[in-house]
């Protein structure tokens, strides 16, 4: 019998999967421009940790990658004539703007959209809100694409609202759920929804980084939560340390990490950790369970080891009661002072008891992680039973998909292989298949003409 539960839905990468440096702000994006990839290896790391999950019995969920070289942005900027002709010329005349198209950048969902529980919300329906992503050129034209798949994954309207991205400026920058982190007592109980923003757009004179961009702005969350029909007494906003962003913290997600009723978090990650607390314990009132507060001081391990190590970018996942295990990326077991601090958590406090390490090299190596790399999703029985079950990952699906990934993916890519037209044929082919593997519809526009 189902359970109420957490799903995870993870973003499957796609075959233009390269490095291309296009995230000022991301240190591993910049560090590793011009490197070969490896698409292949890096869907099937992606596919390794989604197993593993649903074989420890998590409910795991697939989302599908985009149309990538994406021509319809090229068209959109005044290139014209066949496919092929337009991949030439974009590759001549704007490079970067080639790369930015046929970046595999989707397969990071934790900032596909902000997703409130049914618990959470006003119409008792599962919520969600595409992020706009306008941070990143080629990041801000994931959005359609991205409501297309959740709403072919989450069709039936009586248990899902689908909203559309905020609109498309820096004022209502949004960069969903890497931002986003709901505490609770049981997944099906009303949950605290915490916001965190890296700066107030609409008041100058509040704090914000100097160097790197504040992707993240409080009125996008704000408008989310309004539109999300949440319980204002049960949401929570934080503002980032802006100097923490200027170090290359570029999402929350790089240095705080929450579930059910732990928060795991970095002593520098906040502008005001002590307002941070006392709101948080202040919304969570009187629950049953207790809240934990678990705050990694800089003396331990420094900013600097987060963002390389990637220790918060963690998947923080219920077992039972106050029993969680910590899924981590290989960097934290080859920094001694992560893996020291991680092996001294588990050993003296509930209730994360347990670290499980997986290799995900090639997308840690554009700074994405575990928790990059899933959108949660909390769901009663009856709501996991409208999910399309086709895209839940099982012996099956796990098999097909590396059968298909074996199939069309190469084993390595450069900047300059993205002006290859057979590279295009090659991931339109694989795209048009998985829309029948994931049983998706014709979720993209090539399938449309
Ligand atoms: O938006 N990297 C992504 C990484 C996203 C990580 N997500 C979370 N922290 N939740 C980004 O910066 C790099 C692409 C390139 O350089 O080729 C990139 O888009």
């Amino acid at each position: 019998m189902k359970t109420m539960a957490e799903a995870n839905f993870d973003g499957l990468v796609g075959p233009t999967h390269n490095y291309s440096g296009l995230s000022y702000g991301n240190v591993a994006s910049l560090n590793n421009s011009a490197r070969a990839s490896n698409p292949k290896a890096a869907a099937k790391q992606g596919l390794v940790k989604m197993k593993a999950l649903a074989d420890m019995g998590f409910v795991q969920g697939v989302l599908a990658p985009h149309e990538r070289p994406h021509i319809p942005s090229l068209r959109r900027l005044g290139f014209t004539g066949s496919d092929e002709s337009i991949l030439a010329k974009a590759a001549q005349q704007a490079p970067k703007i080639l790369a930015a198209v046929s970046s595999a950048s989707c397969m990071w969902t934790a900032n596909a959209a902000t997703v409130s529980p049914s618990a959470d919300t006003q119409d008792g329906r599962v919520h969600f809100t595409p992020a706009n992503l306008v941070n990143k050129f080629h990041r801000s034209i994931e959005h359609e694409t991205t409501g297309a798949i959740l709403r072919a994954t989450f069709r039936d309207s009586d248990y899902f609202a689908h909203h559309s991205a905020l609109p498309g400026v820096e004022h209502f920058g949004d960069e969903g759920a890497a931002n986003h982190t709901r505490f609770c007592d049981g997944y099906g109980q009303a949950g605290i929804e915490f916001f965190v923003y890296g700066m107030e757009a609409f008041n100058t004179q509040a704090p914000r980084p100097q160097k790197f961009p504040a992707r993240h702005t409080l009125e996008a969350s704000q408008a989310v939560a309004r539109s999300h029909g949440l319980n204002e007494s049960q949401v929570v906003y934080a503002q980032q340390n802006p100097e923490v962003i200027d170090a290359g913290v570029f999402h929350n997600d790089v240095i705080a990490v929450g579930n059910g009723n732990a928060h795991f978090y970095h002593q520098e990650a906040f502008l005001d950790t002590a307002k941070m607390k006392q709101d948080l314990l202040a919304a969570w009132g009187d629950r049953q369970n207790e809240f934990h507060l678990i705050e990694v001081p800089s003396q331990a391990v420094s900013v600097d080891d987060c963002i390389h190590s990637y220790l918060f970018n963690s998947q923080l996942l219920s077992r039972g009661d106050n029993d969680m295990v910590l899924i981590v990326p290989g960097e934290c077991e080859n920094n001694p002072r992560v893996w020291a601090y991680l092996n001294e958590l588990v050993a003296s406090r509930a209730p994360i008891n347990e670290v499980k390490v997986f290799d995900l090299k090639q997308s840690m190596s554009n700074g994405g992680g575990p928790a990059c790399l899933r959108l949660r999703v909390a769901l009663s029985p009856e709501e996991q039973a409208a999910v399309n079950p086709a895209t839940l990952m099982n012996d099956r699906l796990f098999e097909r998909l590396n059968t298909w990934v074996d199939k069309h993916y190469r084993d390595e890519l450069y900047e300059a292989d993205l002006a290859d037209p057979k590279l295009l044929i090659e991931s339109r082919e694989a795209l048009d298949e998985l829309t029948q593997i994931m049983n998706l519809g014709s979720v993209y526009e090539f399938q449309k003409v």
